[in-house]
């Protein structure tokens, strides 16, 4: 109780270090591990998590013996080590001198890009242009399956655009898909153009998933923050609408069901800010517009971010199931199985706040809830020692072992009949 309380005093004084948090990509970092061992070391580092806004935690389950990663500002590292001391937390530097600043070699790299493997995906994270020209392409040159729409604008300006693939007429079936949404989360539209991808350029190989089904793909939600973490500050999470002293909304929790309750702040340095009003930005309005828009056919939705290999489902906002967790919970199982049989890796599934921690105004929970879309999950893609900028080497590792899990997904999404 006492130490509940001096957090709580804690983070009233920590606000303001917390302004703009991982604003500037040059301050000094380090990343840690951390490795809570009993139940209630688990409970202070979520503690820590909710209420030191200073601290950027990268990845926290609700496992025991698993590594958390936390991004810890100089200023902050002194009380951050006394505290995990004091509560003999095991703990350790996996980062000394980390920093969010883009690499001068890869911006001089992108030169050499402008030949004809400037749109391999596989190789290399695109910037929102080049995502533009591949899907555009697309459109042109498979115009029989491939509709590209303009959903919406994002506050700085760039167009939205979904990937609508069909085989034939129109089914009555449809997934849809989005990612991004997450600025620093770079493998997560790399995996939304692997699936269009897949469907269009190899649909030979893939007729079992258009038979029936329509797939609709926004493969970047969040194009101004994406492109800010891309080229200036590589661990940026939110959009780029200002709001008093700070910048950027944490998109998943701008949704309006439940909006601004658990794990969301109602601070704007913060990186979980929930927004000054539900749907205060245009790109959740333009992912709103979209499940709500084409929920008549819409049986599966499912949003991709990044790290730690998990399947979630409904609730975020509460530790509760919603009724109907079973069809999820099979759905997210089938993707998790196939990945394990293909690529033997471990994905975690359940419902978020279980799995994870309790956030409020996520996408996911607004697509079961409001937009009434059966299946609705989120798909925490893998990271590496990098955290969430694997090295390009693994990119098309990542991409192939998630298309492996989505294309199970969909096959038993349609076997159960939602
Ligand atoms: O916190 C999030 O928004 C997601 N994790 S991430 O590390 N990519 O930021 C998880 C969202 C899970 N869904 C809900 N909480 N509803
Ligand atoms: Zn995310």
């Amino acid at each position: 109780m006492f130490r509940f309380a001096f957090l709580l005093f804690h983070a009233t004084v920590s606000i303001d270090m917390a302004v703009c948090i991982s604003a500037t990509c040059n301050r000094a970092m380090k990343l840690y591990g951390v490795v809570p061992k009993t139940e209630g070391q688990m409970h202070y580092l979520r503690l820590l998590s909710a209420y030191n806004e200073s601290l950027d935690f990268w990845l926290l389950t609700t496992v025991t013996n698993e590594e958390a990663h936390v991004l810890v500002p100089a200023e902050a590292e002194n009380k951050f080590q006394r505290d995990l001391l004091n509560n003999h937390l095991e703990f350790f530097v996996k980062n000394p001198n980390i920093s969010g600043c883009t690499e001068s070699s890869r911006l001089e790299r992108k030169a050499q890009y402008r030949s004809k493997e400037s749109l391999d995906f596989t190789r290399r994270y695109l910037s929102y242009s080049d995502i533009n020209k591949y899907i555009d392409y697309l459109g042109r040159k498979y115009a029989d399956m491939v509709t590209i729409t303009n959903v919406g604008k994002s506050y700085e300006g760039r167009t939205l655009k979904t990937v609508t693939i069909a085989k034939g007429q129109q089914s009555r079936q449809a997934i849809l898909i989005d990612a991004g949404i997450h600025a620093r989360e770079w493998i997560a539209p790399a995996t939304a153009l692997y699936v269009i991808n897949r469907l269009v350029q190899h649909a030979n190989e893939n007729r079992d998933l258009l038979n029936n089904l329509t797939w609709i793909i926004l493969p970047l939600v969040n194009p101004d923050g994406y492109e800010y973490s891309l080229k200036t500050n590589k661990f940026w999470r939110k959009t780029r609408q200002p709001y008093r002293r700070c910048i950027g909304t944490d998109g998943n929790r701008n949704f309006n069901f439940h909006w601004g309750e658990k794990g969301a702040s109602k601070y704007e340095c913060v990186n979980t800010f929930s927004g000054p009003r539900p749907f205060s930005e245009p790109e959740t309005q333009a992912v709103r517009d979209l499940l709500v828009g084409k929920n008549d056919t819409v049986k599966f939705y499912l949003s991709l971010h990044s790290y730690g290999r998990m399947l979630l489902y409904p609730w975020g906002y509460k530790k509760d199931l919603p009724r109907k967790w079973r069809n999820m919970d099979a759905v997210a199982r089938a993707g998790a199985s196939a990945m394990q049989r293909s690529h033997r890796v471990d994905y975690r599934i359940g419902g978020a706040a279980k799995v994870l921690y309790e956030a409020s105004g996520a996408s996911d929970d607004y697509a079961l809830a409001v937009a009434r879309i059966p299946i609705a999950i989120t798909m925490e893609l893998p990271g590496d020692e990098r955290g969430f900028h694997p090295s390009e080497s693994k990119i098309s590792a990542f991409i192939e072992e998630a298309f492996t899990g989505i294309r199970a997904m969909a096959l038993k999404m349609m076997e159960i009949q939602v």
